[in-house]
């Protein structure tokens, strides 16, 4: 039976369910007919009846009012697109939301659907992932229903070297989405984790498409750890890690973050297009954990160690090395050895 996560990926049209709540959420608070709902949906009172019971073993509570119909008291904390898009103010990102209950990585389902076309903007998020990806073939535990997993299709207008600008971009966005919904403050760390209090809360891996002198797409990839539960995490994980439960002591709507996340990456993405990098680099500086401080960073055989003095247009990290010079590093892991001075 198709079901709220079953949507095709190619949109198609809403499920059963999906116009249920849709009717439902026409009317907040409000009673809904049997009558309206086969009504409208074109089914006999017996099939609305059973899509009803298939939402609440959803978690969704829905009362029936005697002799007066169905009424929708409190919706789950599911990342589903109808959910998402109902509070969703965005231009570009998120019009379009597929979601699955478990899928092997979200960037690879949104890496073939922008090999097909899929418009820019489009989402793809899962409760789970069994094959979630990190970076140079890492991986990125995914347990089911207690984070979020997100890819964005994008298709800037850009040369490809520009592209690590939107992983500034996507880590922005994250910390924007965190400061948003909670009371707690994210760093970056270079060039793709969140950190809350030295612990990895959130990790991005953006893959590319791309010609000589051209971007075809980019997949943002977000992994952001919202509930996940310390008993959770495995033992071996390279860096200390943490979730946004952990640190706050609360629960955190995955759906208010989910929106926020949206929300941020829109606003973001809409300004740089118009004004460009800077101001993307400008907010990611602000929120660097690593600027001033002496750092090391290995990259496969190689490691670099300097006083970490910014990024530049490339994405590269800037770091001034013993002698004074100013050394490039394009890509690696960093550790940070201590404060400068
Ligand atoms: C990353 O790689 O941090 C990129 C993670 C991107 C995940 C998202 S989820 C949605 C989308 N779909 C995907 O398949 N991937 C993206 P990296 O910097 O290489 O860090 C990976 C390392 O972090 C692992 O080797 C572990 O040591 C650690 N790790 C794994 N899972 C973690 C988690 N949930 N929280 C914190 N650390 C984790």
């Amino acid at each position: 039976m198709k079901d709220l996560f079953s949507q095709s990926p190619d949109g198609g049209t809403q499920t059963l369910d999906q116009q249920i709540l849709a009717l439902f959420r026409a009317k907040p608070g409000g009673v809904v007919s049997g009558e309206e709902l086969s009504g409208v949906l074109q089914v006999s009172r017996t099939a609305v009846w059973k899509h009803i019971k298939g939402l609440k073993a959803l978690g969704y509570r829905i009362e029936a009012v005697p002799s007066q119909g169905y009424r929708l008291v409190a919706a789950p904390d599911l990342l589903i697109p109808e959910e998402i898009a109902a509070a969703l103010v965005t231009r570009r990102i998120g019009r379009r939301v597929i979601s699955f209950r478990e899928t092997d990585s979200t960037n690879e389902v949104a890496f073939r659907l922008a090999e097909e076309g899929a418009e820019e903007g489009t989402v793809v998020v899962a409760e789970a992932q069994r094959r979630g990806k990190g970076r140079l073939g890492r991986r990125w535990e995914s347990p089911t229903g207690v984070n979020l997993y997100c890819s964005v299709i994008l298709r800037p207008p850009l040369l490809p070297v520009k592209a690590p600008q939107l992983t500034f971009l996507s880590a922005v966005a994250v910390a924007r989405a965190i400061t948003a919904t909670t009371p707690l403050h994210p760093f970056i760390k270079w060039p793709n984790d969140l950190l809350i209090n030295g612990r990895k809360v959130a990790g991005l891996l953006n893959e590319m498409s791309s010609e000589t002198e051209k971007v075809n797409f980019i997949i943002l990839g977000i992994g952001v750890n919202i509930n996940m539960r310390r008993d959770q995490f495995p033992a071996d994980l390279r860096h200390p890690a943490t979730s946004l439960f952990l640190e706050g002591g609360e629960e955190v709507s995955r759906l208010a973050f989910a929106r926020a996340l949206l929300e941020a990456l829109d606003a973001l993405y809409d300004a740089y297009l118009v004004d460009g990098y800077g101001p993307v680099r400008k907010e990611w500086l602000a929120l660097s954990n690593v600027l001033g401080k002496r750092v090391r960073v290995t990259f496969q055989e190689s490691e670099t160690v300097g006083v970490a003095e910014g990024i530049d247009e490339d994405g590269a990290l800037l770091l001034q090395l013993a002698d004074g010079r100013v050394e490039r590093v394009l890509a690696g892991d960093v550790t940070i050895l201590q404060a400068k001075g």
